[in-house]
């Protein structure tokens, strides 16, 4: 019994000790490892989303403004139409068709070239996308 007791008093400290451990070890993958705001997870893929478009016309007062922009071939170019009319923005391969107050029309210009476009509703209404290396 004498020696029972110090072998069971071990056995008891060993597994406080252990259990400490454990915890000890448990404790930190409970706390957050990635500090918030940081994305935890990273796309095994490229994005899908394209890019956002290298330049942004405003069609403004019947203009398309800036009525020139100059991008790269592969990017974009965004129109915004912040009147209260209808507009188009139309060129030679691209059509927005009717855009409304507050519609907005993206297109991606693979090639290079000067590319001159209209508002099919109001001819007057005259822009050009430069696309250049
Ligand atoms: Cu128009």
């Amino acid at each position: 019994m004498s020696t029972r007791f110090p072998k069971l008093l071990l056995l008891v400290g060993s597994l406080i000790a252990l259990l400490s451990l454990v915890g000890a070890c448990s404790q930190p993958a409970a706390l957050p490892t990635v500090p918030p705001g940081i994305p935890t997870e990273v796309p095994l893929l490229p994005t899908i989303a394209p890019p956002p478009p290298a330049a942004e016309v405003k069609i403004v007062n019947f203009s398309f403004q800036p009525a020139e922009v100059r991008i790269k071939p592969g990017q974009s170019v965004s129109w915004t139409n912040e009147d209260s009319a209808q507009h188009t923005v139309t060129g030679s391969g691209f059509d927005s068709g009717l855009l409304s107050k507050g519609q907005q029309y993206i297109h991606v210009f693979n090639q290079t070239g000067t590319f001159d476009y209209h508002c099919s509703v109001h001819p007057q209404m005259q822009g050009k996308v430069i696309v250049q290396e």
